[in-house]
């Protein structure tokens, strides 16, 4: 956290070289500011626009690199960290000698791939991702975001590795390899399970619930498809289903909740619904799945965890 803000002090102190104004925390880049003569960079505003978004996320450490001696890419999550299930990943480039935001840059072709140690050999595998880092509806070029959803935690000899080819300003694509941790869920928090279907096993991932608060949230959440072989990075489902939840609170006699829908999909591949939670505490979200043309229950719904679906996620808020 502190290594993250003073990066980014710096950044603001080097991008407002030029100006008097030393209120630079919150609405320190005006539209005066120019930073001359570089083309590679954003506008001080497209700058300040991204500057003041980073304030809200951590860096991720491991994720970070310099590029020719010359640029820097920094990777950002909601916490600092890569956590089980799913993780959205924010990634800007800046110039090492002026610490601007570099506005033409591509990042592309994830691959996660986890290496499992079973003794004699090793077993790997990938996991969901959302395809491309791509510009957030509304924000300026230099601030790319990804999505990548681990299935499992690093553990010992089991690691995760990340790569990916990153291009800047056109100059051509090159491919980087990290070794990355990726921590377990904590305690009473389960956001990704998997069922298995038309012969494929599809994973869930439920989009950022630590953004829920009481009362009525959106729910999101992707369906991807174990890939074959697995060690390609697994893409959002083909098949169209609809996801049936029933919120209950198992340390409070399963009472549930009123006026929750189901998750259908949206036509950006996502799953969204609405889940109202009407305290704190433990929520376990049992779920039904459904073929959207059929109605089918393809998974869940058999009411075998204290008479609800056993395939199920908790929250805990
Ligand atoms: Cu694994």
């Amino acid at each position: 956290m502190k290594k993250l803000f003073t990066a980014l002090m710096m950044s603001a102190a080097l991008l407002s070289a030029c100006n008097e104004n030393d209120d630079i925390i919150d609405d320190g880049f005006t539209s005066e500011i120019t930073i001359d003569g570089d083309v590679d960079c954003c506008s001080a505003d497209e700058a300040r626009i991204v500057y003041n978004f980073l304030k809200n996320v951590k860096e991720v450490p491991e994720l970070a690199d310099t590029i020719d001696g010359t640029y820097r890419l920094h990777a950002y999550t909601s916490t600092g960290k890569l956590q089980t299930g799913f993780n959205y990943i924010y990634f800007v480039v800046t110039k090492l000698k002026n610490a601007n935001y570099v506005k033409d840059i591509t990042i592309e072709n994830f691959v996660p791939l986890m290496t499992m140690n079973m003794g004699e050999k090793t077993m790997k595998h990938s996991t969901p991702i959302g395809g491309n880092a791509s510009v957030i509806d509304g924000a300026p070029a230099a601030l790319k975001r990804a999505w990548v959803s681990f299935m499992m935690p690093s553990d010992g000899e089991d690691k995760w590795a990340f790569s990916y080819d990153l291009n800047i300003l056109s100059k051509g694509a090159e491919t980087y390899e990290k070794e990355i941790t990726v921590n377990p869920f904590a305690d009473g928090q389960v956001w990704l399970k998997t069922f298995k279907a038309n012969d494929n096993v599809y994973v869930l991932s439920l989009v950022e619930p630590n953004k829920w608060q009481t009362g009525t949230n959106e729910i999101k959440a992707y369906v991807s498809v174990k890939s074959s072989p697995m060690t390609n990075p697994y893409q959002l489902a083909n098949e169209q289903f609809v996801i049936e939840q029933v919120p209950t609170m198992p340390d409070m006699g399963n009472h549930s909740s009123p006026d929750n829908t189901a998750l259908t999909l949206q036509g950006d591949g996502s799953y969204v619904g609405s889940i109202n939670l009407t305290m704190t505490g433990l929520w376990r979200i049992h779920l039904t799945i459904r073929d959207a043309a059929t109605n089918e229950i393809v998974a869940g719904g058999d009411e075998e965890s204290d008479g609800f679906s056993s395939l199920f996620w908790d929250v805990t808020i």
